[in-house]
């Protein structure tokens, strides 16, 4: 048996450090006892680590002009086409659009040879969707971009305030070590978020703030500590400046535009002002928005102003998103900063520069994320090279970007998998290793540095991202300064940077990572546990600086034509695209679907019932998702997921709805506050087809995921002519032999596609969305069908023991569906969660569904009342 291999999980910011194993069934995951981040708890995603690993959807070698082809014509092809764009149009008409699924060896490479030699900080990152509101306001408060606080705290707090962050679905361990202090010593739980979710199943108060409120909120909050007393004035004079600007902005503020219950407000106000160990989570809800800076700066005020800030339990605390968000932001992977912590000015531009020996270093600020596929749209940028993201799904306006990437002379995409909706534009498509194969390092949330170390051969071609932005450097005729053997050296070259004439002036020093054995080195944490602490910040005075703000609302405005504020975010069991939790049949289980999440009210108004199709539209575009009738958001908001594109879905994708607003300061597009109006999606028939590999559709509406070892296409349709177009296509597919029954008084048929005595492929037409048993037929694909009742069964859609489908996945890790745990509460038998765990082990294992659980245990309890 191979020995473990201890390594880090490849999601969230959390970080997790997780062990992989082999065995004779195969490689199996399990959280690292030892790894800071989260002593051996994994939660649903990182669990079902080992059943993404398959090779089915990977890019296994390089592709030019969509022929598949080699490495070395590949490099050619990509430094010969970088070279004739900027030789003609300099080179500020090549960039790079980077990602923090990055290893910190990759953004290290890309970021230097776009700066240091091809001389354009035209490099800029999916962060920018992510976490650039939270660098810009770090940065003019502290002057360095640095999270203060660590993991720890949030266990040493007495009050965590959750604002825009949903940490129970987006950072599932850290929920998981919050609840168990909370558990142990009353931590008091504060959730500030427009809906409710599962992250209230721990709150003490739950503030459905208006949609974009936080700055009129936090402002509030302020003026109310300084009225009660609670600010701490000796560090407000020894440590900060403009306190006194600050203190009025707030002032002058109204809380009345948050929509809050003023007693909800007071309370919250009161336990902030008289509890010193807060910390203040905070997250998307932030970020992501037109006033995305000043939220931030909001939040740092009141935590500046009452010196609670540097110590044990306390401290505003941004939760990262990506794997790596963090080490790229350390690596100066954005358009707005140089290297290294370090920014455009002469005297860092100097000392890079000779750092590199720099062929050719960028002078000034490149294009941030959203300016630069509109700059690729008006030809200004003219080759782009795409690593380790999903642009045309992830940014807003994804018409705008697609249309952009469709006439760029030169797209050149890194990715692990071989079709997403951004490689469809690529001329050149170059295959890098997937989790497991990749081998660097990655920053979590609290600055700590962990391994992500291969424990797999890589598959195909696939080659590291790092590998070949240095073999293009050669090309390009900068061999000497990327000629590094192994991500070590990288990695040293970079460490080796932080500290260059550093002295202490900047916050960023890895020196001693250099003496680090780097294949085996235990996670660890630069700056130590807390920064700060001292009351010294990273400005020219040593001074934090108090930066007064005041309330914008969000930039789309509601309107007659467009009424509901429309609210982006997450899944539990999904991640981002879809290209890798896509993969798991369990996580698939969770949400199969895009669900347009409305409040009763506004779903009476526009004419829809739970699980109709719904159609959205913005001024932009629109989009198709099953209405889920909901208390959990306010009469006038309504909430759809960012996962689903065109890989995944017909009219999945919410990007379209999306305008391009972004914050003035950091750029971050505003993708939580969009306007929107609902009307039902007029289907006159829906289909489901179960098969192992789909082909091609075209009914208007579809959409795909895992079930057991086949897909699932849902499907919706609006005439019957759309009907015959899926059979013959299906015909055309798997072979005309099939069994059908077709009632067409009653609008239903169902179809059975069987070669050599094995099922290939179910459809089930009804009127509405067929009831039927999909895992059941989903596991009879591509096995014989022995006798004549088996045959009939499928026709009829029912397991031969009249066993029902159990529904969407809730407990990811023993595959427990809605269905069973709800027939399971209806029986009476059970009244808890544990009770449920004891019956059906639901619950027991990562702990990510508990919330999910305890839900349906008190829907039970109202409709009883
Ligand atoms: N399961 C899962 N986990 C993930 C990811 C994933 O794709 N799936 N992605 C990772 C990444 S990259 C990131 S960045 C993080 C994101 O983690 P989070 O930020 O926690 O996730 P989101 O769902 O994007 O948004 C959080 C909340 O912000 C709320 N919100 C919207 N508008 C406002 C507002 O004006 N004010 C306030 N206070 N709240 C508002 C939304 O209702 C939502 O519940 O998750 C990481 N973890
Ligand atoms: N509407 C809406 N839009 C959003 C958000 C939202 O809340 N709402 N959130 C935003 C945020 S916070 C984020 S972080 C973005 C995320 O959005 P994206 O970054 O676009 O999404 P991913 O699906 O993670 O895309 C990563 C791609 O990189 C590939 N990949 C993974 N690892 C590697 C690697 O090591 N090397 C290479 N070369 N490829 C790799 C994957 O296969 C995948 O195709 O979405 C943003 N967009
Ligand atoms: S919380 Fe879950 S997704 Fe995030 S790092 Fe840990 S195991 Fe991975
Ligand atoms: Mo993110």
């Amino acid at each position: 048996m191979a020995e473990p291999i201890r390594t880090t999980c490849p999601y969230c910011g959390t970080g997790c450090g997780i062990i992989a194993e082999k065995s004779a069934a195969g490689w199996a995951v399990r959280g690292d006892p030892e790894h800071p981040a989260n002593y051996g708890r994994l939660c649903s995603k990182g669990t079902t680590l080992a059943d993404t690993l398959g090779l089915e959807t990977r890019l296994l070698q390089p592709v030019v002009d969509g022929r598949p082809s080699d490495w070395d014509t590949a490099i050619t092809e990509t430094a010969g086409r970088i070279r004739a764009v900027t030789d003609l149009h300099g080179p500020d008409a090549f960039a790079f659009y980077l990602s923090g699924q990055l290893l910190t060896e990759d953004y290290y490479a890309a970021n230097k040879l776009a700066k240091g030699f091809i001389g354009t900080a035209n490099v800029d990152t999916n962060s920018r969707l992510c976490m650039a509101s939270t660098v810009a306001g770090h940065r003019r408060a502290f002057g360095s971009d640095t999270v203060p606080g660590c993991y720890e705290d949030l266990e040493r707090a007495d009050l965590v305030v959750l604002v825009g962050s949903n940490l129970a679905w987006c950072h599932p361990v850290l929920f998981q070590r919050l609840k168990k202090a909370r558990d142990l010593r009353g931590t008091k739980v504060v959730v500030i978020d427009p809906r409710r979710t599962d992250s209230c199943d721990i709150a003490d108060l739950h503030l459905p703030l208006a949609p974009g409120s936080d700055v009129a909120l936090f402002n509030g909050l302020l003026a109310h500590c300084e009225a009660a007393g609670a600010l701490d004035f000796a560090f407000i004079d020894a440590h900060t400046t403009g306190f006194s600007e600050t203190l009025a902005a707030a002032r002058a503020g109204d809380v009345a535009v948050t929509g809050l219950d003023r007693g909800n407000l007071t309370r919250f106000f009161d336990l902030f002002a008289t509890t010193r160990k807060v910390v203040t989570v905070f997250s998307q809800g932030v970020n992501q928005s037109s006033a995305g800076t000043d939220k931030v700066s909001a939040i740092l005020n009141v935590h500046l102003a009452t010196g609670r800030i540097g110590h044990t339990g306390m401290g505003p605390f941004s939760v990262t998103g990506q794997p790596n968000a963090m080490g790229g932001r350390e690596v100066g992977g954005l358009a707005n900063q140089l290297a290294a912590h370090m920014g455009f000015d002469p005297v860092s531009i100097d000392r890079v520069g000779r750092f590199w020996k720099a062929a050719k270093m960028a002078t000034s600020e490149g294009l941030k994320a959203v300016e630069l596929f509109r700059a690729i749209d008006a030809g200004k940028v003219k080759a782009v090279w795409i690593m380790a993201t999903n642009p045309a799904v992830s940014l807003p306006e994804s018409d705008l970007v697609r249309r952009a990437l469709a006439k760029c002379p030169v797209v050149i995409v890194s990715d692990g998998v071989a079709d997403t909706d951004t490689l469809r534009f690529a001329h050149i498509k170059l295959p890098a290793h997937a989790w497991g194969e990749k081998s660097g390092t990655v920053t979590n949330s609290d600055r700590t540095i962990s391994r992500q170390a291969p424990f797999l051969s890589p598959a195909g071609e696939a080659r590291a991202n790092w590998w070949a932005v240095a073999q293009v450097a050669r090309v390009l005729g900068h061999g000497q300064a990327f000629a590094w053997p192994g991500p070590q050296q990288v990695f040293d070259e970079y460490a080796r940077l932080t500290g260059f004439e550093n002295g202490g002036s900047r916050d960023l020093d890895l020196s001693e990572a250099l003496s680090l054995d780097y294949d085996r080195f235990r996670p660890f944490q630069w700056g130590g546990k807390r920064m700060f602490g001292d009351g010294r910040f990273y400005t020219a005075d040593g001074r934090a600086v108090l930066v007064p703000v005041s309330h914008r609302p969000p930039k789309e405005n509601l309107s007659l034509r467009y009424p509901l504020r429309l609210n982006t975010g997450r899944y539990r069991d999904h991640w981002h695209t879809l290209t890798r939790t896509a993969l798991a049949p369990r996580l698939s289980g969770h949400r199969p679907e895009a669900l347009l999440d409305i409040h009763p009210d506004d779903a009476a108004k526009a004419g829809l019932t739970d699980g109709a199709l719904a159609v959205i539209r913005s001024r932009l575009g629109q989009m198709i998702a099953r209405a889920r009738l909901t208390q959990e958001q306010q009469p006038g908001h309504v909430f759809l997921p960012m996962h689903w594109n065109d890989c995944f879905a017909a009219q999945g994708l919410v990007g379209r709805l999306l305008p391009g607003h972004t914050d003035p300061l950091s750029g971050q597009p505003e993708s939580k506050h969009a306007a929107v109006r609902v009307t039902p999606f007029a289907a006159t028939w829906a289909g489901a087809l179960i098969c192992a590999a789909p082909p091609p559709l075209t009914p208007p509406w579809w959409s795909r995921h895992r079930q057991g070892p086949a897909q699932v296409v849902e499907m919706a349709g609006t005439a019957p002519a759309q009907i015959a177009a899926q059979l013959d296509a299906l015909d055309q597919h798997f072979g005309p032999h099939r069994l059908e029954i077709v009632d067409a008084a009653r609008g239903i048929a169902r179809y059975a596609w069987i070669t050599d005595g094995k099922l290939v492929a179910a459809l089930f037409i009804a009127p509405d969305r067929p009831d039927m048993a999909r895992a059941w037929v989903a596991g009879l694909i591509g096995t014989s069908l022995e006798d004549g009742s088996e045959r009939t069964a499928i026709l009829a859609g029912k397991a031969p023991g009249g066993q029902a489908d159990q529904g969407p996945i809730i407990c990811a890790c023993f595959s427990v569906g809605l269905h069973t745990i709800q027939r399971l509460i209806a029986s009476g038998q059970v009244s808890s969660v544990a009770a449920i765990g004891a019956a059906l082990k639901a619950g027991t294992g990562c702990g990510s569904c508990v919330g999910e659980l305890k839900g349906l245990l008190a829907r039970k309890e109202t409709a009883l009342a």
